[in-house]
């Protein structure tokens, strides 16, 4: 299986997507996560895309697709792939659904996390003060919702276009009540 989990900056995909790597036995593959290691430890790759990020910018699309062409062999050679922060540009899912077609697989389904602004800038703000993230001050955090809807919002078009069943799952309420929703919609889904 190969799912998507899609939602705006501090919707809890990186905190959903763990339960569900655990749950369902799939790989995880979080753009974000790959990008902070590239940043961590002080390569080419990652001193550009430290800047970018830290200016609440999306990171280049080659950039980014190499990356995922790099790992998702690997990744798909067990039960299934969770992508987590990817696609996030149209160019990005047009990619990944070529990347796919060469080995005769598809997206077979997207989790899209539905949670009100104010509540994802009071959850950013937060991790800045628990984590330190350098993308998370409130100029940072304006900037990303609106890369977030001008170039990422796009892709539940062209999913639901391409006929991929696309779930909107309310993301608020405490992580396991978010989890129990997309458990129950990939169980069904997966049967
Ligand atoms: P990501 O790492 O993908 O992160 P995110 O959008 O900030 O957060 P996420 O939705 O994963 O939220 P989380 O679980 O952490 O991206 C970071 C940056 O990398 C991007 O801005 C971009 O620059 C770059 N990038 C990554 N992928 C890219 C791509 N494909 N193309 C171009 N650029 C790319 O949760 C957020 C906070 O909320 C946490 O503190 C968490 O504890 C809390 N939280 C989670 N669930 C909660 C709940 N139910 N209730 C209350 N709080 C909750």
């Amino acid at each position: 299986m190969i799912g998507i989990i899609f939602g705006p900056p501090g919707s809890g995909k990186g905190t959903q997507a763990t339960r569900v790597e655990n749950e369902f036995r799939l790989a995880h593959l979080s753009t974000g996560d790959i990008l902070r290691a590239e940043v961590a430890k002080g390569t080419p790759t990652g001193k550009e895309a430290g800047r970018i990020m830290a200016a609440g910018d999306l990171v280049p699309d080659e950039l980014i697709v190499d990356i995922v062409r790099g790992r998702l062999p690997e990744a798909e050679a067990g039960a299934g792939v969770l992508l987590d922060g990817f696609p996030r540009t149209l160019r990005q899912a047009q990619a990944l659904d070529a990347m796919l077609a060469q080995e005769g697989h598809k997206v077979d389904l997207v989790v899209a996390l539905d949670v009100p602004e104010a509540d994802l800038v009071a959850r950013l703000l937060h991790r800045a003060e628990v984590e330190g993230r350098a993308d998370d001050t409130r100029a940072t955090i304006t900037e990303r919702m609106h890369e977030y809807h001008g170039q990422t919002e796009p892709v539940l078009e062209h999913y639901r276009t391409h006929r991929v069943p696309v779930e909107m799952i309310d993301g608020t309420g405490s992580p396991d009540q978010v989890f129990e929703r997309i458990r129950r919609f990939i169980g069904i889904s997966s049967r």
